[in-house]
Order: structure tokens, then sequence, then C-alpha cells
């Protein structure tokens, strides 16, 4: 079996932009403090650094609040990468931004263009042998088929899954811990979409604790979610926390900061 869903030689970040106060959000728990953002961006691009990854940090985007979300632009796959079309509005522009970088990098970057296609890359779990979307306020189906038609050549298999009603995207709710096992909240997890897969429950209150990633032999976790925290260790994986209270005000976490990806030489 591959491990192409975990490991990464690259990973892309962007700043955070003054301009984040403007942020999108659920519901207004405050509003974020900057310099408290940078310096958990830090220790976030540190730890990714720290397994050996090259992490391209590109810089803040004024004009785009949210940009520090990279993940929500792209989707990168071993054969090439997809740029997404951004349900948000504010955030349609962002997937422009990011395609130069990713054309510097892959041979081959497509790209959503119908014009009756929204996807966001928070809302897809890469798995070692599938490809789950969920749909969502911000993924529609015509998005969802679009990629799916996009990506048949490069022998991947797209399954549409839903992500729960009032849960922003598919992976706020969970993540892929190696190649077979999954965290999720069991909101989630109850729908039956991970049929197949070993599954770790989030503990229940810590449904925000679901959103983390694997990035070769570690797992970053928000910091603040002491019983999903055991439980990952009592599971054996080597975890990094990483505060995170800045970017949740903006319904962001650990998954949304990175685009990860495997660089051919
Ligand atoms: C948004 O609403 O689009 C941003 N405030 C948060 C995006 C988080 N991204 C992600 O879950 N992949």
């Amino acid at each position: 079996m591959s491990d192409r869903s975990y490991r990464f030689t690259h990973a892309i970040t962007r700043k955070p932009a003054a301009s984040i106060i403007a942020g999108l959000r659920a519901v207004d728990t405050g509003t974020p403090d900057l310099a408290l953002m940078q310096a958990h961006h830090a220790a976030y691009i540190a730890a990714l650094r720290a397994t050996g990854a090259t992490v391209i940090e590109l810089d803040a985007l004024d004009a785009y609040p949210d940009s520090v979300f990279v993940e929500d632009t792209a989707l990168c796959l071993p054969s090439g990468a997809v740029t997404m079309r951004p349900g948000a509005p504010s955030r349609l522009g962002e997937a422009a931004e990011m395609a130069p970088h990713l054309e510097a990098l892959y041979a081959d970057v497509k790209r959503i263009s119908g014009p009756d296609s929204f996807i966001e890359a928070g809302d897809i779990l890469m798995t070692e042998t599938e490809i789950l979307v969920g749909r969502s306020a911000r993924t529609n189906a015509a998005g969802i088929a679009e990629l799916a038609a996009l990506v048949a050549p490069w022998g991947e298999t797209v399954r549409e899954v839903h992500t729960p009603p009032g849960v922003l995207h598919f992976k706020t709710d969970c993540s892929l811990l190696d190649a077979e096992t999954i965290l999720a909240t069991r909101r989630l997890s109850a729908t039956g979409c991970f049929t197949g897969y070993r599954l770790i429950d989030v503990a229940e209150g810590e449904e925000a604790a679901a959103n983390t990633i694997r990035f070769n032999d570690v797992v970053l976790m928000p910091a603040g979610f002491p019983r999903t925290r055991d439980a990952l260790l009592a599971a054996g994986y080597d975890l990094r926390e990483i505060g995170n209270s800045e970017c949740a005000k903006l319904d962001g976490g650990m998954s949304c900061l990175s685009l990860r990806f495997t660089s051919k030489p």
C-alpha cells in the first residue's frame, strides 16, 4: 500500500493578512488577535519543517481576509493539482492567486471552471484509495462532478458524501491519521461514510479537535482538547499540539492552514 495521503515533501502556507479581522465566521466569538495568530502560525510551520519537509510561505494577501486558509484553494494529488472554485464569494479569487505557485511545482495543473461549480478543498479528504468530497454550503454537486471528471484520467476515484448540517466543511469534522484510520466526530461517523476504515472518535464536547493533520510521522492537533489528545496518544500517534484559538474564531483549523504534497524531482 502507498502512503500518498500522509507522507509529503512539501507544504504551502500563506501568512495571515491584517484583514483577517474581516474573515468569514459562522458565529462571532470575538476579534482574532493577529499577533497571536502569527505566533500560532509560526509554530505550525515549524512543526511541519521539523519533519524534514520544505514549507513555502507565501506573502499575506490583504484583499482576501480568509487567504491564510490556503487548503480551500486547491487539491494536490500525486499526478497533478486542481485549483478549486470556492463557494464563498469573498474567497473565489483566492484560487487564481494560488495557481501560479502550483504551476511552478506541478507539470499538470487543472482547474474547476464551470460557472455553476463550487468546491472548497476543506470538503475533500484524500485517503489511500479514494477521494471523499462532502456536499456542503460551499461545495455543490456540479463542483464534485467536475472534480471527478478532472481527476479520473489520473486514476483517482471520487466518492460524494455529506457534510453534517451546520458544519462548515467535511474535514471540519474528520482527519486521516494513517492509511486506514480516521479521526471523526460522532455526528459525522454516524452517517456511515467511513465504513471500511478504522475509526477513532473525537471525545464528546471536543468536536473542534476533529480537524487535525497527519504530516509524515507526526499528527498536528489544536491545543486544548485533553481527552482527544489522550485517546490519540494511547493509539500511539506522535502528537504536536498547536495553538489554534485565533483561527478557531474564523472556523479554521489544522488542515486549512496548508496545502500538502509530494514534489517529484
Ligand atoms: C471560511 O469561512 O472560509 C474561513 N473563515 C475558514 C476556512 C476554513 N478552512 C477549512 O476548513 N479548510
